[in-house]
């Protein structure tokens, strides 16, 4: 039998050893730069997308040499949006993954520093010979995770959630929103599996289909975590959704249509992967964590 939580802890130490050696320390002031990205990028984290790049491109028999180093550009990017939307402009949080905020361990510009470099280091690793020999690859994966992070994605989410600020959002309104701004960085996670092990459109729309159902669940599953969650489970401040009187899918559905529409999502996730039989029961496994996780 498959030991899902194994997997996912094998996963992170893995990736935290690719990171450490991407991260490398300098010589010379500058190295508080290294500091700073190093104390976010191996802070701990569930490593929840480096999973998903490395299951799903384990589903197409590419080389963890490969798939390691995608997977760690996708947590450089996830680490960047969460240095950025903790400073003082953005959410003004303190605590992240247990711990303190990046711009208060070091500084307000370092903290802006190192979310810029770990995003312009993720397309340093993504555009090296090492990821993958094909430039076709390598291009095909930079372009992916580019639209995945910018302004039709992540950020353009979080833009639109900031704006959001002065009016009520209804439930078609959310959905994109959090499409953009936490689903599309899941979705390409499965799509990098997807560019590395060169599969046919078809498959592609398979995985595709799974990354959207789950990018919601899990996007619920945070929203639920906020409501019924406390800071010392969840790693970070909860409660403040509802502080900022802030329209999410638990404000909007009430707890107990949310936690149905997620577990629904899942179920359809994992539907979605059936054509892979028993290779494809990591994701299925993973889809069932995202809502079932306390953290
Ligand atoms: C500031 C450019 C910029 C983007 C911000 C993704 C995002 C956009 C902000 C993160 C803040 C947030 C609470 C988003 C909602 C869901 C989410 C992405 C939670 C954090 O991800 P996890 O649970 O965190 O995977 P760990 O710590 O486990 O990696």
């Amino acid at each position: 039998m498959i030991d899902f939580k194994k997997a996912m802890t094998d996963t992170a130490d893995a990736v935290d050893e690719v990171l450490d050696d991407l991260l490398q320390r300098m010589e010379g002031p500058e190295n508080q730069l290294l500091e700073a990205m190093r104390y976010s990028a191996l802070g701990g984290g569930k490593r929840v997308r480096p999973f998903l790049v490395v299951a799903s491109a384990d589903l197409f028999g590419v080389s963890r040499s490969r798939s390691l180093r995608a997977a760690a550009a996708i947590e450089m990017i996830h680490c960047y949006s969460l240095i950025h939307d903790d400073l003082p402009a953005m959410d003004d949080d303190k605590l992240r993954r247990g711990r303190p905020t990046v711009h208060i361990k070091f500084d307000e510009a370092t903290a802006i520093l190192a979310g810029d470099a770990l995003l312009t280091k993720a397309f340093e690793v993504l555009a090296s010979e090492a990821t993958h020999s094909d430039a076709r690859v390598r291009a095909d994966l930079c372009l992916a995770y580019a639209k995945a992070a910018g302004d039709r994605g992540m950020v353009g989410g979080q833009m639109l959630d900031l704006v959001a600020q002065d009016h009520e959002l209804d439930v078609p309104e959310i959905t994109r929103l959090q499409r953009m701004k936490t689903g599309e960085l899941i979705s390409v996670s499965c799509e990098a599996g997807c560019i590395l092990g060169k599969v046919s459109a078809e498959t592609r729309t398979v995985l595709r289909g799974y990354a959207h159902d789950i990018g919601l669940a899990f996007q619920i599953a945070d929203d639920l975590l906020d409501v019924e969650g406390t800071a010392e489970q969840v790693g970070k401040a909860t409660g403040k959704d509802e502080a900022a009187g802030k329209a999410t899918f638990v404000s909007l559905l009430g707890a107990d249509r949310a936690r149905k529409q997620a577990n629904l999502l899942v179920e359809q996730a994992v539907n979605h992967l059936n054509i892979f039989d028993e290779r494809a029961v990591l994701l299925q496994e993973l889809a069932r964590f995202i809502v079932n996780r306390r953290s």
